[in-house]
């Protein structure tokens, strides 16, 4: 499609000014179809960037390798670019807006010579849902315009919905690497150095500008930037929750069906629980969403989440058929790999795939790798952040739910990190404001020592979104605390922390994890379901009775014990870490009501 197709004055007035800045080869409107994607599909394998897979073991699927300098998020060069510092608050890198726009046009400023400009209209949630958004993405990347086809719904039904003046999130991307005349990528992956790279957020002007990477959500806009920073602002402006979480839906023996959404910091294994194959008997878990929930309220007062995401953009390594059954299962056919190893028979291979390598393969960077066992210090083949870009609907766990437009009713939030000690394996909270401050506490215990912190200090990801609030964290803990002072208390979700990740002694995982969670959603679910005997309240909330959670094998009750215990020293020193190293990093702005709370567990513990 052309621009002269696009109905929407003020969308084509902003293309047509985009494409005097960028001066592109070329512009193109994205359709949506499959044909494009082919399309697209098609030029990265003709520019050497892409190389198809197997086509009878891996049907539609391509492999990608980036530059080894553009493999992650860039958070050091991610700003939140509000008028005032203020409100971008102390945790997010901030640039006054004019200034960074006067520096990003510079950038812009024929940037995508010798390229094509692609605008992929494209909504964030089902098209037409009331609680999903519409964004365009201007981009110079074949690779991105793959990727949203998979990640959003993009195209004409996107326009259609759209009309003549609807809102719309204006999103600027672009590899940062014109070619010169009669140039080529020549297999070399686009992008920019490091401090040239840009992932700006406006969040008054609801603007995204994305300069110099091509990778993961530094380029796919709809993902962190939009459904995260920008939509978490919306969200404070207009009352309803834009959130880093997943959504499963849980049905029990006698069939009632209940909704869960949680949220938790990288590495906790959140797609695998979004996914999980329970190993309690008559128990089932659907899918409704990976990574991020967007919730608004529904005339009856309950809660509805919609996810408004349409793949997974899962990290590849430690996935396999004992982890994430239906993530492998998902990424059969039509699947975008990026960063992992290729096989010599043309599939792909990645570190805890659940076998050895077979045979030579290609890592990551493009080298021959063979693997040597015996040598610890071998360098992986995969990329550790390197992902699979899937669709939804491909999961064989997807609920059937998954793209209702209304939502589905949330009946609890969990949240929960990597916590060795301290932190039992299940505790609901007393209260709203309770569950507020559990979710501001929430972290990971650091094993390996890093240049910033040492081992065994808790990296602390309050809501897991410290990465991806658009505004100050202390006013999106107020936020928080203002969604359960404006609404029916009996009809908010009720609020868990949950901890698969306690060890003993010996240093080994007392709790199995995986599919052996399901016992802990189960005691979940009855709590939600007006089950009251089967809980103590405590000084840190209400915990399971000794015997109300099923031990899997390998778990004895001594082990049940010691998941479910108030260890009273360990919280004295959790309560004295927060009050010292973490909530003064929020300033003045963090509401005196998490004080409050952590006054009082403090209180309840001494007593
Ligand atoms: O690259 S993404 O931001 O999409 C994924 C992640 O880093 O969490
Ligand atoms: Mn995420």
């Amino acid at each position: 499609m052309n621009i002269q197709n696009l109905k929407h004055s003020g969308l084509k007035k902003w293309v047509e000014e985009a494409v005097s800045l960028m001066t592109p080869d070329a512009v193109e409107v994205c359709d949506g179809s499959q044909e494009e994607y082919n399309r697209m599909i098609k030029i990265t394998i003709d520019t050497g960037l892409a190389t198809p897979l197997n086509p009878w073991l891996l049907p539609g699927c391509v492999l990608f390798r980036s530059d080894p300098s553009d493999v992650a998020r860039v958070e050091a060069r991610t700003y939140i670019a509000s008028k005032s510092q203020d409100d971008a608050g102390p945790t997010n890198n901030w640039i006054d807006p004019d200034e960074l726009k006067k520096t990003m046009t510079e950038l812009y400023r024929g940037c995508m010579k010798g390229r094509t400009m692609y605008v992929i209209p494209f909504s964030m949630g089902p098209v037409g849902s009331d609680i999903a958004k519409i964004g365009v993405e201007i981009t110079d990347s074949p690779y991105v315009v793959a990727n949203m086809h998979i990640m959003a719904r993009v195209g004409v039904k996107v326009l259609d919905v759209l009309g003549a003046d609807g809102f719309y999130v204006p999103c600027f991307h672009s590899v940062g690497k014109p070619l010169a005349a009669g140039e080529q990528d020549n297999g070399a992956w686009p992008c920019a150095p490091l401090d040239k790279k840009y992932i700006s957020h406006f969040p008054e002007t609801r603007e995204i500008w994305s300069y110099g990477s091509g990778y993961g959500g530094n380029a796919l806009l709809g993902k962190k930037c939009l459904a995260l920073r920008i939509a978490s602002v919306l969200a404070r402006d207009e009352g309803w929750l834009a959130e880093h979480m997943l959504i499963l839906k849980i049905t029990n023996p006698k069939g009632d069906v209940k909704y869960i959404t949680g949220a938790f910091p990288s590495a906790c294994g959140k797609t695998n629980l979004a996914m999980l194959v329970p190993t309690l008997p008559g128990w089932k878990v659907e899918t409704v969403g990976d990574d991020i929930a967007w919730m608004k309220f529904g005339k009856d007062g309950r809660l509805y989440a919609i996810n408004p995401e349409a793949g997974f953009f899962g990290v590849a390594p430690g996935t396999n058929m004992q982890s994430n059954k239906n993530a492998m299962e998902t990424i059969r056919r039509n699947t975008i790999f990026t960063n992992v190893a290729l096989t010599e028979d043309s599939t792909v291979w990645w570190e805890m795939i659940g076998y050895d390598a077979p045979g030579k393969l290609i890592d990551w960077t493009g080298k021959e790798w063979i693997q040597d066992k015996g040598n610890k210090e071998q360098k992986p083949a995969a990329h550790p952040n390197s992902r699979f870009t899937g669709p939804a609907k491909q999961c064989p766990a997807i609920a059937p739910e998954w793209e209702d437009p209304k939502g589905v009713p949330i009946s609890a939030f969990l949240f929960g990190g990597r916590r060795p000690k301290t932190i039992p394996l299940v505790n609901e909270a007393k209260s709203w404001s309770h569950g507020v401050f559990m979710g501001s506490i929430v972290g990971s215990e650091v094993t390996a020592a890093a240049l910033d912190v040492k081992a065994g200090t808790i990296r602390r990801d309050p809501f897991a979104m410290l990465p991806f609030c658009g505004y100050h964290m202390g006013d999106y803990f107020k936020h928080w605390l203002s969604i359960g002072a404006k609404n029916d208390p009996d009809k908010l979700p009720k609020i868990f922390f949950v901890n698969w990740f306690r060890k003993n002694e010996a240093g080994k995982f007392i709790w199995p994890g995986y599919g052996e969670n399901s016992r802990v959603l189960a005691w979940i679910f009855d709590r939600c379901n007006g089950v009251t005997d089967n809980a103590v309240e405590t000084a840190i909330g209400f915990l399971p009775k000794a015997d109300a959670i099923s031990r899997p094998d390998g778990v004895s009750e001594a082990d049940m014990r010691e998941l479910l215990k108030v260890d009273i020293e360990g919280w004295k020193k959790e309560i004295a870490d927060v009050r010292e190293r973490h909530y003064p990093k929020f300033g003045a702005k963090l509401p005196k009501e998490l004080y409050d709370e952590l006054d009082a567990i403090e209180k309840r513990l001494n007593a």
